[in-house]
C-alpha cells in the first residue's frame, strides 16, 4: 500500500494562546501574628518590608488581599508552601489561589 502523506488537518496557530493566570490570595485569620504574615510575604513572594505589610493589612481589613498572579503551577506551589509555612508555627494562615477572568 502507497503511504498517503498525512496533512495536518487543522491550520497551525500563529497566535499561541497565553497560558490562563492564576491569583493567589491571602485569606485573614485571627491568630497569625502580623509580624509573622510579612516575612512569609517577604520571603515566599519576594516583596519589599512595605509591600508585604501593605498587602497584610488590607487582608487583615477586607478579609483576604490579592498577593501576586503567576501560571497555575507557580501560583499553586506558591501558596502551597507559604500556607506551609504558617503551619510550621501551628498557625491557620491561608494562602488560596483563583484563577483570573
Ligand atoms: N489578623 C491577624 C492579627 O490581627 C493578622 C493577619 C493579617 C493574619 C492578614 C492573616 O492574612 C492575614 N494578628
Amino acid at each position: 500500500m502507497p503511504e498517503i502523506a498525512a496533512r495536518p488537518r487543522v491550520k497551525p496557530r500563529l497566535k499561541p494562546e497565553r497560558p490562563r493566570l492564576y491569583k493567589v490570595i491571602l485569606v485573614n485569620d485571627d491568630y497569625t501574628p502580623r509580624a509573622f504574615v510579612v516575612g512569609v510575604l517577604k520571603a515566599e513572594f519576594r516583596m519589599s518590608e512595605d509591600e508585604a505589610h501593605r498587602v497584610m493589612i488590607t487582608a487583615h481589613r477586607k478579609g483576604a488581599c490579592v498577593v501576586a498572579v503567576y501560571t497555575r503551577d507557580v501560583a499553586e506551589t506558591k501558596a502551597a508552601r507559604a500556607t506551609d509555612a504558617g503551619r510550621a508555627k501551628g498557625y491557620p494562615l491561608q494562602f488560596t489561589t483563583e484563577p483570573e477572568e
